[in-house]
């Protein structure tokens, strides 16, 4: 108690590297205020715009209150109705399709990331209960970067951020961490204070390139081969780290062949760099070790995402730079993430896996049986997903969609029924991170928001009710408590990892995992040789090349001349915190970037309305000049606020990734693999 406060500690669950902890002041059962947790050593005390608006989130007027029934799908006529009636409509058509087909397999889930918290997987869990349902499952995230660096490292590990203040050099590659991790931005202007160098490699001059050192502008996809070049020039200097090569790899000189065969005159065609920069960057990178390689999610969004991220691995290798004090190539840091029993996502059915990426074109294989149930939770697909306006014409075929959110979602207005979530300040939790090494909990700071529920209450009443109609339904173990479902997700060592005898001690503060800080020091790989692997038969096995060469990615055309990149937004988390008035004032509602030039050129003026358009149709909204970008490329940032029928995504096609069905089980998508062209749409007064 705290001036009448009572004060909680919670943890933000989005999609995000940070995983802020959060203080949660609450009187009379209502927030009051939510500010840092100065204890969580990572975060320390600071939360990005979103998180400091999160009250308005929690109490906003556009907060799902009650389930809701649609009368018509897409017809916006909504009726209350009770969870009885829910769990009548719901239970129902899932027994009607068990006795229809014998199966429970057109039962689809397709759940994502709205909320990362352990407690989430009893959806799955729910599903699992049924039988063998059909459950989209990858991600759009990171699968071909995971990949690539469990070909190289045989794992996905990454140094623990603070390591950034041991860096003499930082290169950001592909990542806008001043925007998408802005703890990590903070480090790394604090370790550019004490003197470290930072270099960014964007094709956008973002707001982390703008705080950089040096910035330099690359060509979509060009990576793989700039880092090539890189490695390329450092072997002919002379200056290749012998000693970690000789001892640490395997492979060398299988790609030191390849290397002479590549030239500096193609790395240069592909990534827009010329020769004398690759050689300045090279010498940067060799006379300043250690040097800490981020490599961000954005770069590996490119039919060639996984074969660049293995080259930048390899130029990571080569220097030496691997297992040691801010050194490192990092990408994601699964260390934590998978400490946990994940007991609900086991299962004995086979179930039907597809890939959760371009759901649109799954949909239209999935036949025998076809989908005639879909649950959507914690993902806001008709806006994230590609494809948009073919996955909607899909999604009418299935009979009959379930969303469970805190809000009206797109996604939700495709629903026949609605449910309304409640926001992890209204129940207990437990959030890993897949970034730093903090654990944290949720406490249950208020009662439920009106008759919200959380996604595991509403698995346990399903099963119930299903078990009420016909006894045997389903094996969801209802008797669980959050606190039992917490118990039975820590084992002994997870505890020890982070010092704790229970759990429930997170609520006095977040805890640090008391395990190596620094990735891959003991220089002993998870590889089947143990060893770097620069030749990879794992990766020859799945049909990829053995080596890190030069893989191009898909260029733009003639017809589409324009590369459309879709970035993640400050003031978003994807299509979140869009209902917030004071970010929806800052933030850039569909407006599409473009250098002055290109809209010279094509007769657009700032502010005007205009057409981005390929073969997959077209959306309008406002052009704005801006430098940041070249000429050759558009920008349109993902997630913001944007009119039905005029989605983003209608426009970016499903092609995949190179690679990632090897962590993820299904490859990542290829977002900025997109290309459009763009007029001015002339307005007729009538
Ligand atoms: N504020 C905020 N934070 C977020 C999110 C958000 O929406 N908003 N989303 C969360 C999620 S789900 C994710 S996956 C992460 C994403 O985090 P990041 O990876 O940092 O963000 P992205 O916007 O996906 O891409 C980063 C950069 O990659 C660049 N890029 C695109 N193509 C290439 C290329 O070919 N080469 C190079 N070198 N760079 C390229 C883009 O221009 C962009 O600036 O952030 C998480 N955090
Ligand atoms: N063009 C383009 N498209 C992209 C990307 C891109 O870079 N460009 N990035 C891709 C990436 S990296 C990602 S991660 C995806 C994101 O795809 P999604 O995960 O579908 O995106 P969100 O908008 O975060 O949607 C999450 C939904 O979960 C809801 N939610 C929050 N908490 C809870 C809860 O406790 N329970 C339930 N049931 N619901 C909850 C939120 O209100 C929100 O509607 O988008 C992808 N789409
Ligand atoms: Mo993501």
């Amino acid at each position: 108690m705290n001036n009448n406060y009572k004060v909680y500690r919670n943890t933000c669950p989005r999609n995000c590297y940070d995983t802020c902890g959060i203080l949660t002041y609450v009187k009379n059962n209502k927030i009051v205020k939510v500010t840092g947790d100065p204890s969580h050593g990572f975060t320390k005390g600071h939360l990005c715009s979103k998180g400091y608006n999160y009250i308005k989130m929690v109490y906003n007027k556009e907060r799902l209150k009650y389930p809701l029934r649609q009368k018509g799908r897409g017809s916006g006529i909504w009726e209350r109705i009770t969870w009885e009636q829910a769990l009548d409509m719901i239970c129902e058509k899932i027994l009607k399709i068990k006795e229809k087909y014998t199966s429970t397999l057109p039962i689809c889930l397709n759940k994502y990331s709205g909320n990362f918290g352990l407690l989430q997987t009893a959806v799955e869990g729910m599903f699992n209960s049924l039988g063998p349902t059909t459950q989209a499952i990858g991600s759009p995230c990171w699968s071909a970067g995971l990949d690539a660096q469990y070909y190289d490292f045989g794992g996905n590990f990454s140094s623990d951020p603070n390591e950034l203040l041991n860096a003499k050099l930082i290169v950001l590659w592909g990542a806008n961490p001043a925007w998408t991790s802005v703890h990590s931005f903070a480090m790394i202007t604090q370790a550019q204070e004490r003197g470290t160098k930072v270099v960014v490699i964007d094709p956008i001059y973002t707001q982390t390139a703008k705080k950089a050192d040096w910035y330099i502008q690359i060509k979509p996809g060009g990576d793989g081969s700039f880092a090539l070049a890189l490695i390329k020039i450092i072997n002919k200097m002379g200056k290749i780290d012998h000693n970690f090569i000789n001892n640490h790899t395997i492979g060398w000189e299988n790609f030191s062949r390849y290397l002479d065969t590549f030239s500096l005159e193609e790395a240069a065609e592909d990534s827009g760099q010329s020769i004398e920069i690759m050689e300045e960057l090279a010498e940067l990178i060799v006379n300043n070790s250690p040097c800490f390689f981020w490599v961000g999610f954005g770069l590996q969004r490119h039919a060639n995402g996984g074969q660049n991220v293995r080259a930048i691995d390899a130029l990571g290798a080569v220097t030496g730079n691997i297992g040691i004090s801010g050194g490192g190539v990092h990408y994601a840091n699964l260390k934590i993430w998978n400490m946990f029993n994940y007991s609900f996502l086991k299962t004995k059915h086979i179930n039907r896996y597809v890939n959760i990426n371009n759901f649109a074109a799954q949909l239209q294989k999935l036949q025998e049986p076809p989908i005639e149930m879909l649950w959507n939770s914690c993902r806001n697909l008709v806006r994230q997903d590609t494809n948009s306006t073919l996955l909607i014409e899909n999604m009418r075929k299935i009979d009959f969609i379930v969303t469970v959110d805190l809000f009206l979602t797109d996604t939700a207005c495709e629903s026949d029924l609605v449910l309304p979530a409640t926001t992890f300040f209204e129940n207990l939790d437990v959030v890993p991170s897949y970034w730093h090494t903090w654990l944290s909990i949720n406490e249950k700071a208020i009662t439920p928001y009106y008759e919200s529920k959380s996604d595991f209450e509403i698995a346990k009443m399903v099963s119930s009710k299903l078990n009420k109609l016909k006894p045997g339904s389903s094996n969801f173990p209802n008797h669980l408590s959050e606190e039992d479902f917490l118990d039975n997700e820590f084992s002994q060592e997870t505890y020890d990892s982070f010092g704790i005898k229970h759990w429930d001690e997170l609520r006095q503060g977040p805890k640090k995992y008391n395990g190596p800080s620094i990735a891959w020091k003991s220089k002993i790989f998870k590889t089947p040789s143990g060893k770097y692997e620069f030749f990879s038969n794992t990766a020859v096995l799945k049909g990829l090349p053995g080596l890190p060469i030069k893989k191009n990615t898909i260029s733009p055309n003639k017809k589409y001349p324009y590369w459309l990149l879709t970035p993640h937004y400050q003031h978003r988390l994807n299509s979140q915190f869009q209902h917030i008035d004071r970010l929806k004032k800052i933030c850039s509602d569909s407006i599409v970037y473009l250098n002055p030039v290109t809209a010279k050129n094509k007769h657009i003026k700032n502010g005007c309305i205009v057409k981005i358009y390929n073969e997959l149709g077209s959306i309008t909204c406002l052009a704005a000049y801006s430098e940041n970008v070249a000429q050759d490329t558009i920008i349109y940032f993902q997630g913001v606020n944007q009119k039905k029928n005029n989605m983003i995504n209608s426009i970016i096609k499903g092609i995949p990734t190179d690679m990632g069905e090897k962590t993820t089980d299904f490859p990542g998508m290829a977002f900025y693999d997109t290309h459009v062209n763009i007029e001015p749409v002339k307005i007729t007064r009538s």
